[in-house]
């Protein structure tokens, strides 16, 4: 069965486990991995007859015939479980690296997610500034991180100190920090375009008042970048709340080099005093 190959299964898990983390209302979010060749041959045998081609609007030489798991447009990530070939497909990218055509899964006339033509241009950027290492991105409506767009100046210093300081843990998780894009009408080259562009820095792009967008090698270690950032954020709205807008005292500058150094990671100096 399609749903046994470890590729499949980790992608099933990972829409179940952000429904239950509530950061799939309705059909928010998105999830797409970039499929390894041996991954991509123990599906072949379930592929059903290609579909037609259809062009993105974006194109990417590094993603030129590569196979990915995709969500499905306007499809419920609390339905993916109970019923993969309609909520979830695999789409293969043409030689032009500019079009894809579904191979298996999105029966009855699903596409891929809306925001396919981001998550293209993010896999392009990821896969070369990580040698072929990153295959996820995730997109997700993490409602704390959503709320602190609201409160915060949005830019990238702004959020990545208040997040680095909100667990001590953080740092070590993300310590390139995370990029901020200003809202933006969802779903097309713009906001692609913009995104990527913070990722050819960064793990992670906060989207303002709509979410996050992450990035990582496999579905673990994306999945706990986003749980983490989130986390952080409930930390941080929590506090900030609890203390009528006034933070008390926080890990500071001194703190966050002292546990780089204790744990190895090198943090983005930019966002330090
Ligand atoms: O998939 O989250 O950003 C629905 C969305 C669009
Ligand atoms: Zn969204």
């Amino acid at each position: 069965m399609m749903t046994e190959i470890p590729a499949v299964r980790g992608f099933v898990r990972m829409c179940t486990d952000g429904w239950e983390q509530g950061w799939h209302e309705r059909n928010g979010g998105n999830l797409t991995y970039r499929m390894k060749p041996e991954e991509v041959e123990q599906c072949r045998p379930f592929f059903t007859a290609p579909r037609e081609w259809n062009s993105m609007g974006v194109q990417a030489d590094n993603l030129k015939g590569e196979y990915f798991i995709t969500t499905g447009s306007g499809k419920f990530l609390r339905n993916v479980q109970d019923d993969p070939e309609h909520n979830i497909g695999i789409v293969e990218i043409n030689d032009a690296g500019d079009s894809w055509r579904i191979v298996w899964g999105l029966e009855n006339g699903a596409r891929p997610t809306s925001e396919f033509p981001s998550h293209f241009m993010n896999h392009s950027v990821r896969k070369a500034a990580t040698n072929g290492a990153y295959r996820v991105i995730y997109h997700a409506h993490t409602p704390n991180l959503i709320a602190m767009t609201y409160i915060m100046p949005l830019t990238a210093r702004d959020f990545t100190r208040a997040l680095w300081q909100s667990a001590t843990e953080c740092p070590v998780v993300f310590p390139g920090g995370v990029g901020v894009v200003p809202w933006m009408v969802p779903g097309g080259a713009d906001i692609a375009m913009a995104t990527s562009e913070l990722m050819k820095k960064y793990d992670a792009a906060v989207w303002a008042h709509h979410g996050l967008f992450v990035s990582g090698p496999d579905y673990d270690i994306t999945f706990g970048l986003m749980h983490t950032i989130e986390k952080a954020a409930q930390i941080y709205m929590l506090a900030i709340t609890a203390g009528g807008g006034k933070i008390r005292q926080t890990i500071t500058d001194d703190n966050l080099r002292a546990i780089a150094k204790e744990f190895g990671v090198e943090l983005n100096e930019e966002f330090l005093n």
